[in-house]
């Protein structure tokens, strides 16, 4: 989610969905972008289909008519990869008549004029060409977003894990701007996150380049602040890292030798994956903390039995930004201990005992209700009791008697230095690698509702595997007739980086120049094999979305997919 993250912090100077999804059910107009819902975050669908019983126009972007797009008003189709033309050339249209909310953004933006200028050359039917999708669908989107009284954006992966993953977020938030349509009833703009706590994490350091409470490590008030809140000396705290794939980087260029993770399993998740054996390989020490053996882990010199979510209390931050309270259920097994308590114990061997003292969960929590004080993420006013009490609270809540803040913006405070929310240019660029005569197909990977993630929690448990036992090539029949690839025949596709075998599923609702491929499984049947890792240059996250490969049919069918076989196949 770092792409949302760094656009909405350009935008808005604090990084969280403006809205409580509730918001959703009486916006006029939704558009949901390189997100597929229905089997992502199926609670989301609800409010979407509550708002299309009140008569709310829907528009998806996807290149497959993903299960939502089946209930949409219009579909855009966008080729992978150019979803910022969309954007810009909606951004355009806007301008041309005059659906802009000018009062908004003369008193409480900054930024348009450029970023117009930025778009100019973005009319419809140059967006068409690029897209793919045909101008009269812009130009009735671009009509009901800006017609509209109410409406609400919603994105996620799709159309951030790009090499321009940044300049696609912020093409849609000025969207949003410019038609003023935040901080009010029913309108607002939100990412939808991804794992559990996914939103708690990003703002409070998971990223590289963080300190508690959304505060910037290179910010030396920042650093101030938080090395006073532990107790320790400015300069002793470190300097912006690295991110996840730079570090696989790193350790190529023989700068890292030892690696500690902790809920990760970059064999399978990050791009390029022959790549990241090889890392894995000149480690000379390796550490992992997972509750199971997965993949990357199996390169361990030492795993650490860890703990699931249900062993643990401690909190989690939704999508909306509201703080949750999470109880534990059980104790971990055997020998198994829960994160927190190896990660205090570590702390202990490594001569920090004095600093790791918290006698319970509860007391993490203070600290960081505390460390976060003051900054754009400000949990200071949330407790344990008051969470239970009002079924969660929403940051930012400064003080105890603060009841939260389920919608933002109302108060038209913006939290970036001159307090106005930043239109940002965003013209198109192409994406990192494009089709040519060698690799003439457009490559997109993602999810499918019946695994997670990198998969070992899911690919373990037989229903599922029921469900969709193996990875499968997703075509359109024309492209599959072209390259005479027949249903279930296995397909070898080949990117500049590696190739994999992969059954065809031939469907008709997917764009006939694009083919899809879920990411769940290791091994030879990893769809990371193929990816590049191109990265966007803010905010640093793989263009898992969008490659270039070639598809060779080998003359023969699939045999029906074992289906209990798929873990074993690491
Ligand atoms: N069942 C299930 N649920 C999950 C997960 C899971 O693994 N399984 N993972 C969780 C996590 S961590 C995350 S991050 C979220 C991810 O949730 P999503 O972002 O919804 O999932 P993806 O399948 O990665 O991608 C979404 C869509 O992007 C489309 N897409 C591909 N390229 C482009 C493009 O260039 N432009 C546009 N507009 N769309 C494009 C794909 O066709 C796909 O339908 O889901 C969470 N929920
Ligand atoms: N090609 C392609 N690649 C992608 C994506 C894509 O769309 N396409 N999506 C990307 C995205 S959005 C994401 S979020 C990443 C996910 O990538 P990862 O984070 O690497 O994958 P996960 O499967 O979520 O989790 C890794 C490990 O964490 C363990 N784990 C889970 N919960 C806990 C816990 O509470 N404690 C401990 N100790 N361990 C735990 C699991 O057992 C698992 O082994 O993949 C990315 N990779
Ligand atoms: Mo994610």
């Amino acid at each position: 989610m770092v792409s949302a993250g760094a656009g909405n912090k350009k935008a808005f100077g604090l990084d969280r969905g403006s809205n409580n999804y509730s918001d959703l059910e009486y916006a006029e107009v939704i558009i949901v972008a390189g997100a597929n819902v229905s089997e992502t975050f199926p609670t989301l669908t609800h409010w979407i289909w509550k708002a299309r019983d009140r008569g709310a126009k829907l528009i998806v972007i996807d290149p497959r008519v993903i299960p939502l797009a089946r209930t949409a008003d219009l579909h855009l189709d966008v080729k992978p990869g150019t979803d910022s033309a969309l954007y810009g050339a909606m951004l355009n249209y806007l301008h041309e008549k005059d659906l802009l909310d000018h009062d908004f953004i003369n008193n409480h933006t900054s930024g348009f004029e450029e970023t117009l200028a930025a778009v100019k050359t973005h009319t419809l039917s140059w967006a068409e060409q690029v897209t793919g999708i045909q101008k009269e669908k812009i130009q009735q989107a671009a009509e009901w977003w800006g017609k509209a009284k109410t409406s609400f954006l919603l994105h996620a992966r799709g159309i951030e894990h790009h090499s321009k993953g940044v300049d696609n977020v912020v093409g849609c938030i000025n969207l949003v701007l410019a038609t003023g349509r935040i901080g009010k009833p029913y309108c607002g703009y939100a990412t939808i996150t991804g794992q559990g706590n996914g939103q708690g994490g990003r703002e409070h350091g998971h990223k590289c380049d963080q300190l508690p409470g959304n505060r910037d490590i290179t910010n030396p008030e920042h650093r101030k602040y938080i090395a006073d809140v532990w107790g320790i000396e400015e300069k002793d705290l470190p300097g912006k890292g690295l991110s996840a794939y730079e570090i696989i980087e790193a350790i190529h260029r023989g700068e890292i030798k030892g690696l500690l993770t902790i809920c990760f399993n970059p064999l399978v998740s990050l791009p390029n994956s022959n790549y990241v054996r090889e890392a894995l390989e000149k480690l000379e020490y390796y550490v992992a903390i997972d509750f199971f053996l997965n993949e990357t882990a199996r390169h361990a010199d030492l795993v650490l039995a860890g703990s699931l979510q249900e062993e643990e209390e401690g909190t989690t931050t939704s999508a909306e930004g509201r703080v949750i309270k999470i109880n534990k259920a059980i104790d971990p097994p055997g020998d198994a201990k829960t994160d927190t308590s190896i990660i205090l114990e570590l702390a202990s061997r490594l001569g920090a005992k004095d600093k790791f003292t918290y006698e319970n969960s509860e007391a993490i929590f203070n600290e960081l209700r505390v460390a976060s004080k003051g900054g754009t993420a400000d949990y200071y006013g949330i407790t344990y009791q008051r969470i239970v009490e009002n079924m969660g609270m929403f940051w930012p809540c400064p003080s105890l008697d603060h009841p939260g803040t389920p919608r933002l913006w109302e108060d038209r405070k913006f939290k970036t230095p001159d307090g106005k929310a930043h239109f940002n240019p965003a013209p198109y660029r192409p994406p990192g690698e494009v089709t040519d005569n060698e690799y003439p197909v457009v490559l997109t990977t993602g999810r499918v509702v019946s695994q997670y993630l990198s998969g070992t929690q899911t690919r373990r448990i037989g229903k599922l595997v029921g469900q969709y036992p193996e990875p499968q090539l997703e075509i359109h029949p024309e492209l599959a007739l072209k390259f005479g690839i027949e249903q279930r025949e296995v397909v070898k596709v080949s990117t500049r980086r590696g190739e994999g075998l992969f059954p065809a599923n031939i469907v008709d609702t997917i764009r006939k120049d694009t083919v899809f491929i879920p990411y769940h499984w290791p091994g030879k049947l990893s769809a990371n094999l193929l990816t590049p890792g191109t990265l966007d240059p803010v905010s640093k996250i793989p263009e898992f979305k969008v490659c270039a490969c070639k598809l060779e049919p080998q003359g023969h069918i699939a045999p029906p997919a074992e289906k209990s076989s798929a873990f074993k196949s690491s």
